[in-house]
C-alpha cells in the first residue's frame, strides 16, 4: 500500500501586517498582470521546496526545523521579477541579507538525509504574485518594504478550487536568549 504523502515547504509566512503591506506594494503589479492572481492569503517566502513527504518522515522533517538557529532578520523588497520558465511574476529583493542566507543552508543541511531537496539554485528571495505571465510589465521599480521575519514556518500545500491552499502545520522561531 502507498504511504500517505504532503506536499510541503518550508517559508518565512507574513505576519497580517506584513501581508497588507505586501498587498499594497504588489497592486500596480497586480492591476497590470495578464495571468493568474496569486490570492494575498497564499503570500509568502519559500526557503526550501520539500515537495512530497511520507508522513513517517513528518517528524524527522519538524525536528530538522527546530535544529536550525533562527537569527531574526530584516529584508528589504525592492524589485519586481519574473521567472521565465513556470511563468513566474513577482515581488522581491535584490539583496539575500546574510541571516536569511544562513537560514537557507542551515535549513537545507538540517535536511540533508531526511528528505530528497531539488538541486540548490541561487537563492532568490521572492513572493510570487502571478502564475501564467510571460513578461514583466513596464513599471517604475516599487517602493521599498521592510520585513522583520521573527520565524519561518512549515507549511502544507494541498490543491484547492483554481489555487493552492496552503496551511501552517508549525512555526520555528529563535531560542530564548
Ligand atoms: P514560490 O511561489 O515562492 O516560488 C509551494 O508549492 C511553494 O513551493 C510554491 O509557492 C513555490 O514557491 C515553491 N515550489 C513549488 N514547486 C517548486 C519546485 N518545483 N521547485 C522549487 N520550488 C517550488
Amino acid at each position: 500500500m502507498t504511504e500517505p504523502a504532503e506536499r510541503l515547504f518550508f517559508a518565512v509566512w507574513p505576519s497580517p501586517a506584513v501581508r497588507a503591506a505586501l498587498v499594497q506594494s504588489v497592486a500596480p503589479l497586480c492591476e497590470s498582470a495578464n495571468g493568474r492572481l496569486i490570492p494575498p492569503e497564499n503570500y509568502h517566502l519559500t526557503l526550501a521546496f520539500l515537495d512530497s513527504v511520507p508522513a513517517s518522515k513528518m517528524s524527522a522533517v519538524i525536528a530538522a526545523g527546530h535544529a536550525v538557529d533562527f537569527v531574526p532578520f530584516a529584508l528589504t523588497l525592492d524589485c519586481y521579477g519574473i521567472f521565465e520558465s513556470p511563468q513566474v511574476l513577482w515581488y522581491g529583493s535584490s539583496a539575500v541579507p546574510d541571516p536569511l542566507a544562513r537560514l537557507v543552508a542551515n535549513l537545507r543541511s538540517h535536511l540533508t538525509g531526511v528528505v530528497k531537496l531539488r538541486p540548490e539554485r541561487r537563492f532568490c528571495p521572492h513572493v510570487s504574485v502571478v502564475r501564467k505571465m510571460a513578461a514583466l510589465p513596464q513599471l517604475a521599480r516599487p517602493a521599498k518594504l521592510v520585513w522583520q521575519a521573527y520565524d519561518f514556518a512549515l507549511v502544507r500545500s494541498e490543491y484547492g478550487p483554481g489555487h493552492a491552499l496552503y496551511t501552517v502545520l508549525e512555526r520555528f522561531s529563535a531560542a530564548p536568549a
